[in-house]
């Protein structure tokens, strides 16, 4: 009995020390954390600039930080409502999604306009199914054009939500996914040429969870222990608006879990699967349980590992997800465990504690008959490759800022022809001059695997199926992928979305 009550005053540590009053989100340690540097001095100099300001990082984030005071905790965690379809054939589940301006509660007590898919600030979840044939009509009610994206997913380019594939203010248009790739944490979001740093952050994201009978077998837990957790922030003003400012990394003090500033959740003490996205812009998420617990990862971005990897975090850059398995059986109804994003701003060495989620553990209801298999996906060996490639992310002048291999996105210029079926190591490499920021490389079309990160093989979490990889300055990080199936041009680019908005982004194409 002691032991459990001082493990529960450990972990509920945190709590005790705020209960008393209210705290500032995500301002504890100088501010969040995006564009994560090795040099903390080049960061200052290189993010002041862009935000007309001089002096440091900690002067910059208090000047910009508005945001009402929030009692953390103080609201439980919503998870976003299944999209049920307007019509089913035998091989194909048919949405409509409109696009639209809303007013949702983010902060207690404050009524938010956001930008929403069905007017939501995270957009309904499709569950599909490997094998049948999704059909989404999106219009779009918004006063600017929308493209839609479904990030990770193995589409034709006509469904891909190329940025100048638009969808003009009150028109529609219908996106065909044939869901021929193995069960995965997708998620739809805009590309809007121009528009899609502002849309996203304003709530253009939701979640496409692809399910297959393999993944299914495993008995992983389902149903209403499956929780997919979406992870953003915001520059919340003293009137509770989003304020967007393009390279605002230190102006977004607000973590959002799921919508909401640091939410708690209640959980029986059983096995629960979580569903890690980071729809952030810029910011690095390090998530941590309580003093370090361990649990699970099973997947990453291109669905499960080859095996579970006992892991005590998890590191998102923009854009990535990771899937974790807790077993809240190990604590005693009553314990309360903090899940908090330990990544520092301005300094990724001093570990900080911004609250990200509340596990509020309660007794069992029934049997858990859950499991977490030794083995859970076969990854065969890659194909040969017959090209490499070099990717340089780099940082230039303020008036020349992010650019892929010394160029800015033109959507009319294609710098990679690649022949379909051929398989491609691409060298991606983020130098640290003239200025230390860290990017990350998404790829449109396919699900590659990480060969190495400066030469060194990727841990048990990063060996599974990826389309995203973090790219930290003065790595170079080799990536494997195989070009199979659809023609056309395809992006790849830094999901540092306002990176990539201001011209970190670039194009293949695939040709027969
Ligand atoms: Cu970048």
């Amino acid at each position: 009995m002691s032991r459990l009550l001082s493990r529960r005053n450990v972990l509920g540590a945190w709590v005790a020390a705020t209960a008393a009053g209210t705290v500032r989100l995500a301002t504890a340690g100088g501010g969040g954390d995006g564009g994560a540097s090795l040099a903390s001095a080049s960061v200052s100099t290189d993010h002041a600039a862009h935000l007309g300001h001089s002096g440091t990082v900690e002067t910059v984030a208090n000047e910009v930080t508005a945001a009402p005071p929030v009692t953390p905790f103080s609201v439980p965690l919503p998870v976003p409502p299944t999209l049920a379809p307007t019509s089913t054939t035998a091989d194909t589940d048919f949405y409509e999604i409109t696009s639209r301006t809303a007013a949702e509660e983010i902060l207690p007590g404050f009524s938010t306009e956001i930008h929403g898919y069905g007017g939501s600030y995270i957009g309904p979840t499709i569950k599909a199914k490997v094998g049948r044939r999704v059909v989404v009509r999106h219009t779009n009610q918004l006063p600017h054009p929308t493209a839609v994206h479904l990030h990770g997913a193995h589409v034709p380019a006509s469904s891909d939500g190329f940025p100048t594939d638009v969808i003009d203010t009150g028109a529609t248009k219908t996106y065909e996914y044939p869901n021929n790739q193995p069960a995965a944490t997708l998620w739809y979001h805009d590309h809007a040429h121009h528009h899609e740093t502002e849309n996203i952050y304003r709530g253009l994201h939701g979640f496409y969870l692809l399910e297959d009978p393999a993944e299914a077998a495993l008995n992983l837990p389902s149903g209403e222990f499956d929780i997919p957790v979406l992870l953003s922030d915001a520059n919340i003003d003293a009137d509770g608006q989003l304020v967007f400012i393009s390279l605002d990394e230190y102006g977004r003090t607000t973590l959002l879990t799921n919508g909401r500033p640091a939410p708690y959740f209640q959980v029986q003490a059983r096995r629960y699967r979580f569903r890690f996205l980071n729809a952030s812009n810029m910011r690095v998420f390090n998530l941590v349980l309580g003093r370090q617990e361990r649990f699970t990862q099973i997947a990453g971005d291109g669905g499960l590992l080859p095996a579970p990897a006992t892991v005590d975090k998890v590191l998102l850059s923009a854009g990535e997800r990771a899937e974790i398995v807790i077993d809240f059986s190990r604590y005693a109804p009553g314990t309360q465990l903090v899940l908090n994003n330990t990544r520092n701003l301005n300094d990724p060495s001093r570990p900080v504690a911004l609250p990200v989620l509340r596990f509020d553990v309660v007794a069992r209801v029934g049997q858990d008959t859950s499991a977490v298999p030794a083995t859970l996906r076969a990854h065969p060996p890659l194909p040969a490759a017959t090209r490499v490639r070099d990717v340089v992310l780099s940082y230039h002048t303020a008036a020349f800022p992010f650019a892929i291999n010394g160029m800015l996105f033109d959507p009319n210029r294609v710098d990679y022809t690649i022949r379909r079926g051929s398989t491609e190591i691409w060298r991606i490499t983020n130098p640290v001059t003239p200025v230390a920021v860290y990017h990350n490389l998404h790829l449109h079309l396919v699900q590659f695997r990480i060969l190495d990160r400066n030469g060194v093989p990727p841990g048990p979490a990063e060996s599974g199926w990826k389309d995203t990889v973090f790219v930290a300055p003065g790595e170079t990080v080799r990536i494997q992928a195989t070009f199979t199936e659809y023609l056309g041009k395809y992006l790849y680019h830094c999901h540092v979305q306002d990176h990539a908005g201001t011209g970190m982004m670039a194009l293949f194409e695939t040709v027969a």
